[in-house]
């Protein structure tokens, strides 16, 4: 099996962290050339982007299909509760995080230099995500990980996109996401105790410093 990756992609660390919490063993290879719109990658993968996960010829190309793979392939060490009620909750939150929360950060991302950047779809975006903060502050289990004291794979979707907005927020002049957050705040810290998260955040923070050029 092998994973095509970017330490960077909040989407691909959401597949890397599953990978390190279930312990498996993944080929974790960057996509040929480095450029995910090359030929030789739109052959493996038309969608032109990562994660991707091949298993012996048969693509997945979906992060949330990805870690739902590797769950039902891979039920040992489990990343989704046994209840279905408890197996909602987390796909509540994965499907948030897919369809709400990080959209308005995505489009952050072409806005991110000062000369170029359009200020009203700025404003636009970041009331957009502070909306999106505030409705996760609500859905956000009291204590613990996201639902709970089970960390799932609901952790795994939103901690990479967390890294990028408590990163990013700051150059756009923003509130720090965690401010007048406390659930939000006291899960962030939490779930950087998971080895795994640990392992992969520290890979982003890595690939930032370096696409930085510190
Ligand atoms: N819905 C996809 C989103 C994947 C995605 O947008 N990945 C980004 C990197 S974080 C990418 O490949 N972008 C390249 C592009 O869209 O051209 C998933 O969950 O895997």
């Amino acid at each position: 099996m092998k994973l095509y990756n970017m330490n960077l992609s909040n989407f691909a660390t959401k597949s890397r962290i599953v990978v390190y919490d279930k312990g498996l063993s993944v080929e974790i290879v960057s996509p040929p050339g480095n450029d995910l719109h090359s030929p030789e990658y739109l052959k493996i993968n038309p969608l032109g982007k990562i994660p991707a996960l091949d298993v012996d010829g048969m693509l997945i190309p979906e992060s949330e299909v990805i870690n739902e793979y590797f769950e039902d392939k891979f039920p040992e060490r489990p990343l989704l509760p046994k209840s279905p009620e408890g197996r909602a909750q987390v796909r509540t939150l994965t499907r948030f995080h897919d369809l709400y929360l990080e959209p308005p950060l995505r489009a952050l991302f072409g806005q991110m230099n000062p000369k170029t950047r359009d200020d009203k779809v700025v404003t636009e975006k970041l009331s957009e995500l502070n909306k999106r903060l505030d409705e996760l502050e609500k859905m956000l289990a009291a204590s613990g990980f996201a639902i709970g004291s089970e960390f799932t794979l609901a952790d795994c979707a939103i901690a990479p996109t967390m890294f990028f907005a408590i990163n990013l927020l700051p150059m756009f002049n923003s509130k720090p996401p965690l401010e007048g957050r406390p659930k939000l705040a006291a899960w962030w810290n939490h779930v950087q105790t998971r080895p795994s998260v640990k392992k992969a955040l520290g890979e982003m923070q890595q690939a930032l410093a370096a696409m930085q050029g510190r």
